[in-house]
């Protein structure tokens, strides 16, 4: 078999249309120019009806520290809800469909067998009907979330769904691939409408409004067709892990701090929290405490961890916090636990500590005050939040992220909790 070139034309099928994967995967997959993308809904949708009564387009800016760029991203095809399971096996089927991304969020890979809530089953239903129809040609399913690993996290997932013949079939004709994403896609304030009809004429009920910075780093194993991403300037490599790493310790590790500790200190966006004096120190420790664990030298950390402040700092972006808040039960064993780990133990991971200790603070105000916490463990957060006995409560939240009771990560947590900056 020939290999075919990655400027043959194909379909894209997107698996979680949110304005991440607008801002950046489907807008990659624009400028790479040829393909036609299929999407389906995330947790809303509400997302398909409105993207469709739009034709499928919806207008970007990108909102730089002094001004804004607007454009009209004109890709998408079709979204069907994520409950339209048929159409989802119907295109994984066809032929023409040689690539899958998706954006589901980290708790979208442990969501079960039940392929009403868990994507994995539901491509495990689509590629089972690929083989059955007897399509020759690889297809590649593409993860686009942040966790390390995130193609080996999907195979597995995907794996634990499939049938035996089927999962023979997979290893000659699915390409599972990791890649690192990064575009910082705040929610859309009431104005990017009106900016959107102005400068495009186009009446849009669901805008996107994003960074400058923009990065992709994808695996370079596609054995079959896919977009010609690297007109957009998307790299290709064989060593992904040291970029996902780099990203997820200090770019979403600081997000997380920032999320918790900058609430708990009284602030609500990230340009607020990076500014914020005691805050600030406690990402700057996180950063020395991750840096050390990754294998890079110091000038291109020092580049990296600039640039990064610089994105923070940027003025107009109006990141809310409480957009990163979610889902911390998933995100902190990705981006603190490991780096605790590697630095052997709590008292070497202060900042780390900190982190994690401003979680439980934070999760613990919200529930005592009424307030609602995303998290897909919100109910047993709840309980946990609930508890008087700090020791006690710091270890029934601990569980919830698989830390074991006793373990000295609970007596650390819990002296932080008295010490993180206040209003
Ligand atoms: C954030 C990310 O929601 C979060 O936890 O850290 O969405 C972050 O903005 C992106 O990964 C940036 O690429």
């Amino acid at each position: 078999m020939s290999t075919p070139s990655p400027s043959d034309v194909g379909r894209l099928v997107h698996l979680g249309i949110g304005n991440f994967a607008r801002s950046h995967t489907l807008y990659n997959t624009e400028v790479a120019g040829g393909w036609s993308v299929v999407a389906f809904t995330g947790r809303s949708a509400a997302m398909a009806d409105a993207l469709n009564a739009q034709g499928g387009k919806y207008g970007l800016i990108v909102r730089g520290p002094e001004q804004d760029e607007v454009s009209l991203v004109d890709v998408i095809d079709e979204v069907f809800p994520a409950s339209d399971i048929d159409a989802l096996v119907r295109l994984l089927a066809d032929p023409f469909t040689a690539v899958v991304t998706l954006t589901i969020t980290e708790k979208g890979y442990a969501a079960g067998s039940d392929p009403a809530v868990s994507a994995p089953a539901r491509i495990a239903l689509g590629l089972k009907a690929r083989r059955e129809a007897g399509v020759t040609e690889p297809i590649a399913l593409v993860s686009c979330d942040n966790l390390t690993g995130n193609g080996e996290v999907l195979r597995q997932a995907v794996l634990a769904e499939l049938d035996e013949e089927t999962t023979a079939w997979s290893a000659d004709h699915v390409d599972v691939i990791s890649s690192m994403v990064d575009r910082i896609t705040p929610s859309a304030d009431d104005e990017a409408g009106d900016i959107v009809l102005a400068r495009t004429g186009l009446a849009d009920t669901v805008p996107v409004v994003t960074e400058p910075f923009s990065e992709w780093v994808v695996e370079d194993r596609f054995r079959g067709r896919r977009p010609e991403w690297e007109k957009a300037g998307v790299q290709f490599t064989d060593d992904i892990e040291v970029h996902e790493l780099r990203k997820l310790r200090l770019l979403n590790g600081a997000h997380t701090l920032m999320a918790y500790a900058g609430q708990v200190a009284g602030v609500q966006r990230v340009d607020e929290a990076i500014s914020h004096r005691e805050v600030r120190a406690l990402v700057e420790q996180l950063w020395a405490e991750a840096r050390s664990t990754l294998p890079l030298p110091d000038h291109e950390l020092d580049a990296y961890t600039s640039a990064l402040e610089e994105r923070f700092r940027n003025p107009r972006l109006a990141d809310n916090l409480i957009r990163i808040a979610a889902d911390g039960s998933v995100k902190l064993p990705v981006r603190a636990l490991p780096v605790i780990a590697e630095r052997g133990g709590p008292d070497k991971a202060p900042g780390e500590v900190a982190a994690i200790a401003a979680w439980t603070v934070w999760v613990t105000d919200r529930v005592r005050g009424g307030n609602e916490v995303q998290d897909p463990k919100a109910a047993e957060i709840a309980t946990a939040a609930a508890i008087e006995d700090a020791t006690e409560r710091v270890t029934a939240l601990l569980a919830l992220i698989n830390v074991p009771a006793g373990d000295p990560l609970v007596a650390a947590v819990v002296a932080e909790e008295t010490r993180l900056p206040r209003p």
